[in-house]
């Protein structure tokens, strides 16, 4: 039977596969046991990538809508009308309203497609909109902020050395389920199987006995929210009981020994539920440990205090010695190094702001959570026409309904995407790329932060079907015909410029940087398409710092100006403690985000939509385990089944993200079938973190029966 390597890109995991492909079908899909990062490790959605492609509700060519709502009629048409469409919609809105009158909304999955880092990038910035907006800032703006405000880079992120490390502390991650985020590891269950037969321990910090809670040495429940105060406890204490050892190269330490003063672990315990000496006896474990490492990911960073908490969580690992340390936190160092090659920029905080809410812009982009009101707002700079590439941002972002109504007021939308769903519905055309399987992959971000360097070229391994466009050529061909129809058009040095950066394949363009990088040659990676090892994390300061005189500000002056606001968040309540319950998010393993809900192979089995509540809180209400019940937040309500578990700590109630897939009645796909609601029908876009990332977890909801 023929079979091919692939690579799964729906998650950052990114494990190596072997297809057996029968007369252009995939018929099997298995981990690759050669590959030298995910080491044969697959999960259900991986064995199901097959199934996307296969899918019939998939778009294979551009559609048009004609009428709306629920008597809208998709008409296939295209690609040269397509992409003509979509040039004039958004080139109008910028000839007759100026060039912020385009908004452009990217999804997650353009971190996980080659063409989108290599022409993706490159068609945004030929927008030249201040009206940007992607899944970053509902997910790790404040892990980028920190880290271009402490190393210079905002992706030059120290990564867990989980292979090697002794202690590994979690703060509100699910790696059992997720695979992992902002740290590349393929196989965690087996990572962690080796890590307990090496003597090592695993805590986690989560208001939920999550999975990974439950096979963690041990586990506490944290109030929503309240994460920073319990890593600026850890780090005072680090102070008080002599634990700090930083390097040479760190400035400003008693500056941060003054700042953490307030927050006593007697503090933390009032706010977070912790008890102060388990915060005391957690900081003494990480700084005794020989090679600990803090993590903390999205139930930290989607938080009011996101930005905080991922500075204390950098402090906890440079003050106790684990940065740079074998076992403890390292950089990378990809073959292809996307930090150093400036792909993406250092970083940049409130050169402008956004028009109606006055936010602060973040590297360009502007928070999720301000795109609604930027397109109902009249005014110069107003948003008539939309782009949304890769994103369900109606399901995904803070009051989602809210942002589908305001796409109805739209002059015009268009989408990329291969699905119809509750975000391309209010599109006028979709224009949907060839799929994961047939396209070429190099992992420009993922590799830069895997728990171990490796580096892998994998060639597609279906052919792309005659007629269809790769995401890089729709990017391409959008580009210039937006430009040409643009009045004020940019110099033709600029543009010519631009021309030759969209010209040159991906291929090409990967096979030129790994020469220029001289780690590995394109043709080693040819030789060995199942990967090829780089080795262990290694240390690599300071030379890797990016920051202009190679040390770190541990007092860095935009994140510390939070401290305030914290302090009052503290302050109220310490004066009177909350009980109202508090939503959170979740991920289950079978669950990719807001689409793969039509995939049948991963939504068999028991349903999961369900909100789940501790007993005692349900009791409370005079609620039984398998009610419905009408969750209500301050921007909307939504109906859901209870179920019981003690799973939840008390006072926090829990809906997983990326359910809800039945709008308006339109049936989508066969994913209409999938019972569940949108969390974000009830996430708010008034919370905020300091970055401008929306504070999905710990948003204040009551619960009644339905
Ligand atoms: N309440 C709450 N909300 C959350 C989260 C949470 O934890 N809680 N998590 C947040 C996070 S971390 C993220 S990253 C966002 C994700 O939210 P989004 O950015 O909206 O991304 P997805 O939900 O993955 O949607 C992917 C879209 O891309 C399409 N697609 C899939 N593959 C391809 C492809 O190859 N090419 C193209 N062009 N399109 C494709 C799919 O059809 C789908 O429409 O959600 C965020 N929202
Ligand atoms: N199966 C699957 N895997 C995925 C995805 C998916 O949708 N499905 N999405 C991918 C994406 S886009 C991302 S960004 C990553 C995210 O990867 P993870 O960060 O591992 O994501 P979650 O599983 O949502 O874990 C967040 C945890 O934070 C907890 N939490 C919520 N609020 C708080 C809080 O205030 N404090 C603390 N300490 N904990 C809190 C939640 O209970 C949850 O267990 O996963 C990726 N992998
Ligand atoms: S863990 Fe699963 S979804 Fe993530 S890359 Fe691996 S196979 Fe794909
Ligand atoms: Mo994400």
């Amino acid at each position: 039977m023929p079979t091919r390597l692939g690579v799964c890109n729906l998650c950052e995991a990114i494990c190596g596969l072997e297809l057996t492909i029968e007369r252009g079908v995939v018929t099997t899909i298995r981990g690759n046991p050669e590959d030298p990062l995910s080491r044969g490790y697959i999960c259900p959605k991986g064995v199901s990538l097959g199934d996307v492609h296969a899918d019939p509700d998939r778009l294979r060519s551009p559609v048009r809508r004609i009428g709306t709502g629920a008597d809208a009629e998709w008409v296939e048409i295209g690609w040269d009308e397509a992409l003509d469409l979509v040039a004039d919609g958004l080139a109008r809105a910028v000839n007759e309203h100026g060039r912020d009158a385009v908004g452009v909304y990217l999804g997650n999955p353009n971190a996980h497609s080659l063409g989108s880092a290599t022409h993706g990038i490159a068609m945004v910035k030929m927008l030249r909109t201040r009206n940007r907006f992607s899944a970053s800032s509902v997910d790790q703006i404040p892990h980028q902020l920190v880290a271009w405000q402490l190393y210079g880079h905002q992706l030059l992120l120290p990564i867990p050395d989980l292979d090697r490390t002794s202690y590994f502390l979690v703060f509100g991650a699910n790696p059992m389920a997720s695979n992992g985020s902002l740290m590349t590891v393929p196989d965690f269950p087996n990572r962690l199987r080796a890590l307990n037969a090496r003597g090592g321990r695993m805590v986690v910090v989560d208001p939920r006995r999550t999975e990974t809670a439950k096979v963690a040495d041990e586990h506490l429940f944290v109030r929503p929210g309240s994460d920073a105060v319990v890593v600026l406890a850890m780090v005072r204490t680090l102070f008080e009981e002599g634990l700090t050892r930083p390097a040479p190269y760190v400035d400003r330490v008693e500056r941060v020994r003054e700042l953490v003063d307030p927050f006593t672990p007697e503090v933390a315990e009032q706010v977070s539920g912790i008890a102060a000496d388990d915060v005391r006896r957690l900081t003494r474990e990480l700084a005794a440990a020989d090679g600990g490492a803090a993590y903390g990911r999205i139930g930290v960073s989607t938080t009011g205090f996101g930005s905080l908490a991922q500075w204390g969580i950098q402090c906890l690992n440079i003050l106790a010695g684990n940065f740079d340390q074998p076992g403890g936190v390292l950089f990378t160092e990809p073959a292809i190094d996307f930090v150093a090659r400036r792909f993406v920029g250092t970083g940049h905080y409130d050169l402008y702001r956004s028009r109606v809410r006055n936010i602060p812009e973040y590297a360009g982009e502007l928070p999720a959570a301000v795109m609604s009101e930027e397109i109902e707002t009249s005014g110069p700079g107003q948003i008539k026409a939309m782009l949304t590439i890769a994103g369900n941002p109606v399901l995904s972002t803070p009051d989602g309904k809210r942002l589908g109504d305001a796409f109805d007021g739209l002059d015009f939308m268009a989408a990329i995407d291969i699905y119809l769903n509750e975000t391309t519905r209010h599109a006028d055309v979709i224009l949907p790329p060839t799929t994961a399987l047939e396209r070429d992959h190099y992992d420009i971000v993922f590799h830069g932060l895997a728990v171990r360097n490796t580096a892998r070229w994998t060639p597609a391994p279906l052919p792309k079907p005659a007629g269809a466009l790769h995401d890089w050529e729709i990017y391409r061909e959008l580009a210039l015909r937006f430009q040409r129809r643009l009045v004020d058009r940019p110099r033709l040095r600029t543009r010519l410029k631009q021309r030759a950066r969209l010209t040159p394949s991906p291929r090409r363009i990967i096979a030129g940087l790994l020469r220029t990088n001289g780690v590995v040659s394109f043709k080693d990676l040819l030789r060995h398409p199942e990967g090829v090892d780089l080795g262990p994390l290694r240390p690599t300061m300071p030379e890797r710092l990016q920051t202009s005189d190679h040390r770190i500000d541990l007092a860095p002056d935009i994140v510390v100006a939070d401290l305030p606001r914290l302090q009052a968040w503290v302050d109220d309540r310490l004066r009177d403690s909350p009980d109202g319950l508090v939503l959170i998010g979740r991920r289950h393993k079978q669950d990719n985000n807001a689409w793969f809900h039509n995939i049948e192979r991963v939504n068999r089995g028991r349903p999961r939509h369900q909100l789940l509540m501790h007993p005692d809180d349900l009791a409370e209400r005079g609620i039984a385990d398998g009610d419905q019940v009408t969750v209500t937040s301050r921007v909307g309500a939504v109906t859901v089944d209870v179920q019981a578990t003690d799973d939840m700590m008390r006072g926090v109630v829990s809906l997983p993200h990326g359910y809800g897939h039945q709008v308006d009645g339109v049936r989508l796909a066969r994913a209409s079938k999938l019972p569940g609601v949108s969390i974000n029908d009830l996430t708010d876009p008034d919370l905020l973190d300091l970055s401008g990332n929306a504070a999905l977890s710990g948003v204040p909801v009551t619960v009644t029966p339905a």
